[in-house]
C-alpha cells in the first residue's frame, strides 16, 4: 500500500543530464511545489492575492469575504459503478459515500470541494481546464485513463496547481497494463491500494500542499 511524493523536477518533462536540481526533494521543499516553474502553492491558491480588490476599490472588510477555491476531485470512467463494480478489488464505498467523506474532511480544513465523475475523456479535460481558473488543486483517479490518456497528461501539465494522483486499488499488484501511468508523471503525489481511505489521505495531502505546512 505505497504512499509516494514524486520527484519535483519530473513536472518540466525535460531530460537535461542529472544535476542538483534532479536530486529528491526534502518534504517541505515537495510542499512548496514546483518552484522551478515559479509557481509555489502558497500563491497557486493565494485567496487574498485572488480577492486582492482593484485600484481604487474598497478593502475587503472581514476574512469570510475570501472565499477559498475548492480542490477538484475528478474520478474517471466506471468509479460511478463503486461499491458493486468488482467490490473485492475497489470496496464497497460508493462513490457519493466518498464524495460525502471527503467534502467533510476538506471542510475540517477550512476547505470544499467539487467533486465529479465522468466516463468520457474529454469531460474529463475540460474539468481540469476549469480547475486551472477556479481550482485550488485537482486530486484525480483517472480510472483506466489514467494509463491511456496522453490528452489528460497535456491537460494536467498545463495546470500549474497541485495534481495528486490516487486510487483505490493498487495499479502496480495488478495487470502489467496497470503499472504505467501517464498521471504519475506530472502528480505531486500519489496515493494507491488504500480503497476509499486513500481519498481522505489525497485531501490531507493536498491541505498540506496548498497551505504550504510540512
Ligand atoms: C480504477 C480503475 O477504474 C482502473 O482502471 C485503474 C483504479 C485503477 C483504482 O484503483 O481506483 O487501473
Amino acid at each position: 500500500m505505497p504512499i509516494s511524493a514524486s520527484r519535483g523536477g519530473l513536472r518540466s518533462g525535460r531530460k537535461a543530464p542529472l544535476g542538483p536540481a534532479d536530486r529528491v526533494p526534502t518534504l517541505p521543499e515537495v510542499n512548496k511545489f514546483d518552484a522551478g516553474r515559479g509557481v509555489p502553492v502558497a500563491t497557486a491558491c493565494d485567496y487574498k492575492e485572488r480577492n486582492r480588490p482593484l485600484p481604487g476599490a474598497p478593502l475587503a472588510k472581514s476574512a469570510k469575504q475570501i472565499k477559498p477555491l475548492p480542490i477538484y476531485i475528478l474520478n474517471g470512467p466506471t468509479l460511478n459503478l463503486l461499491g458493486t463494480r468488482e467490490p473485492e478489488i475497489y470496496g464497497r464505498t460508493t462513490l457519493p459515500e466518498i464524495g460525502r467523506m471527503v467534502a467533510a474532511r476538506a471542510k475540517s480544513h477550512g476547505l470544499t470541494t467539487v467533486f465529479r465523475q465522468s466516463n468520457h475523456e474529454g469531460q474529463l479535460i475540460d474539468w481540469i481546464q476549469e480547475a486551472r481558473m477556479k481550482g485550488c488543486g485537482v486530486i484525480l483517479n483517472g480510472g483506466a485513463y489514467t494509463h491511456t490518456s496522453i490528452a489528460i497528461y497535456d491537460a494536467l501539465k498545463s495546470l500549474d496547481k497541485p495534481i495528486i494522483e490516487v486510487h483505490l486499488s493498487n495499479p502496480h499488484a495488478r495487470e502489467r497494463f496497470r503499472h504505467r501511468s501517464f498521471v504519475s508523471m506530472v502528480a505531486n503525489g500519489v496515493i494507491v491500494g488504500l480503497g476509499a481511505q486513500g481519498y481522505l489521505a489525497a485531501v490531507e495531502a493536498m491541505a498540506t500542499l496548498i497551505k504550504g505546512q510540512s
